[in-house]
C-alpha cells in the first residue's frame, strides 16, 4: 500500500512538472476515511470526468479537475498528457469533458477526450 501511495503521487508530480504551470497540485484528501488507493491496470482505459482548467497544447497536456477515476486514482487536479495534440483542438478551458486515460506505470496519457453535453 504504501509502495503504491508513493507511485501515485510521484506520477502525478512529473506530470504537473510537464506543464510548468505555477499552480500547486491539489491532491483530494478524505478527511476522516483513509484513502483507498486502487491498484489500475498497466494499458486498460479508464473513464473520468471533469473540468479543464489549463490546456497546454505546446506540450501537449492538459489539466483536470477531475473526479474520482474507479480503479485508477480519487478526486484531484492535474495535468495528463494527450495522445495525440489533436484531442486539444475541440475544448476549451472550463470545458467539462469526459475522458479516457490509460495507465503506463509512469504517468497517464489521456487517448479521447470530448466535451460532455450538457
Ligand atoms: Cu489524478
Amino acid at each position: 500500500m504504501m509502495i503504491l501511495k508513493a507511485t501515485l503521487s510521484v506520477s502525478c508530480r512529473q506530470q504537473l512538472r510537464v506543464n510548468d504551470a505555477p499552480a500547486t497540485p491539489t491532491p483530494a484528501t478524505v478527511t476522516g476515511t483513509p484513502l483507498e488507493l486502487p491498484s489500475p491496470v498497466i494499458g486498460k482505459p479508464y473513464f473520468g470526468t471533469g473540468v479543464i482548467t489549463i490546456i497546454n497544447r505546446k506540450e501537449g497536456g492538459i489539466e483536470i479537475k477531475h473526479e474520482e477515476i474507479k480503479g485508477l486514482m480519487p478526486a484531484m487536479t492535474m495535468e495528463f498528457l494527450v495522445k495525440t495534440r489533436s484531442l486539444l483542438n475541440e475544448v476549451q478551458v472550463g470545458n467539462r469533458v469526459d475522458f479516457t486515460v490509460v495507465e503506463t506505470g509512469k504517468s497517464e496519457f489521456i487517448t479521447e477526450l470530448k466535451k460532455t453535453v450538457q
